[in-house]
């Protein structure tokens, strides 16, 4: 589509006079043209690089440079605090952000959640003292907890009929009980060495969070297809970080007994026969973890020479 706006130039003329005249033109829109809000640093910032890097999006940022278009696919890239990125897009001031689930649960912004991403994983659990007795939510009736997350904790709260003062505050939450500002702290949890360091104990897991799409719930549809075709590509570079691809040598008289011990979706390998009769080339796609949970049945099984390398994209 084109959209018309009215330029001025200016010019001397002979007499050494400036005049201005107006010029109409018309300008190209882009309509299909996605803008996308990410976190400028942070936890999340190198994961979200990766997998645009992983869907072929190529984005030359210069140094603090706010808003990147991408020279390859039809993308702006807006950069800023996770905190703000819910809203961002509920406002329409970018389409769509790429953020935590619990930022997105914690703002409770009119957006939608379109693909999870499986990366930053990380769950918001309540840990309180490590000799404390814990007996059930009900333990935090009538307690301080501190958090950054105070409206997730107060539906949980909510939900288990416990009264808890609620102490927000934006960083250090885990060293609260140990100045006597909280009983019990609500925050991020991932490897759990922070709790420890800090005698916590972790004893609810409220929720699980990994990094979300989400995106502003009014979009055209030229950019619905920006979007979709860039949901597909963040899934087929997803899907190729899971899987290998798996070669392994046995004897043709033991081939059977392999496709046994492969997992039910991964049935059909292909088998090249080799320069020895007796032997064939098995190749066939598996989920890294499966991969290890087999591997010793699969050389028990004869399996020789076993090769796994990884994909770099995979379209079902
Ligand atoms: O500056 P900006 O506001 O953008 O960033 P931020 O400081 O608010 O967030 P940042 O970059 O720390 O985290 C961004 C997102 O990463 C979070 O909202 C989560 O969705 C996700 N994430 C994944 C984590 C963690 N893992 C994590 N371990 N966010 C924080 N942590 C912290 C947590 O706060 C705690 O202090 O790490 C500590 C716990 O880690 P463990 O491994 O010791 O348990
Ligand atoms: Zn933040």
């Amino acid at each position: 589509m084109q959209k018309s706006e009215i330029i001025e130039q200016k010019f001397t003329n002979f007499a050494g006079k400036i005049i201005v005249i107006p010029y109409i033109i018309s300008i190209q829109m882009e309509q299909n043209l996605l803008r996308i809000a990410i976190q400028s640093k942070g936890r999340l910032y190198d994961d979200t690089i990766g997998l645009l890097k992983e869907a072929g999006i190529k984005i030359n940022r210069s140094e603090r440079a706010l808003l990147v278009r991408s020279n390859n696919y039809p993308l702006e890239v807006l950069y800023m605090r996770d905190d703000d990125i819910p809203k961002t897009v509920a406002e329409g001031m970018a389409d769509v952000g790429i953020v935590g689930l619990n930022e997105v649960m914690e703002k409770d912004e009119n957006i939608k959640i379109v693909q999870h991403l499986g990366l930053s994983k990380c769950r918001l659990s309540i840990a309180i003292p490590k000799h404390a007795e814990y007996t059930g939510p009900q333990w935090l009736d009538g307690k301080r907890i501190a958090t950054s997350y105070p409206h997730i904790l107060k539906k949980f709260l909510k939900e288990h009929m416990v009264k808890a003062d609620i102490y927000e505050i934006t960083g250090s939450v885990e060293i609260t009980p140990r100045i006597d500002l909280a009983d019990a702290i609500f925050d991020i949890v991932s490897s759990g060495s922070t709790l420890v360091t800090n005698n916590l104990l972790e004893v609810e897991t409220v929720m699980e969070s990994d990094a979300v799409v989400v995106a502003n719930k009014k979009m055209s549809t030229d950019k619905r297809k920006t979007l979709d075709e860039l949901l597909f590509r963040f899934q087929a570079a997803i899907d190729a970080q899971k899987k290998k691809y798996v070669m392994m040598n046995a004897p043709k008289a033991n081939v059977e007994k392999i496709l046994s011990i492969m997992p039910e979706s991964m049935k059909s390998p292909t088998i090249i026969p080799l320069a020895d009769n007796e032997w064939c080339s098995i190749h066939t796609v598996l989920e890294e973890k499966c991969f290890w949970q087999i591997i010793g049945d699969l050389k028990k099984a004869g399996a020789q020479g076993i090769l796994v390398v990884p994909i770099e994209k995979m379209v079902s």
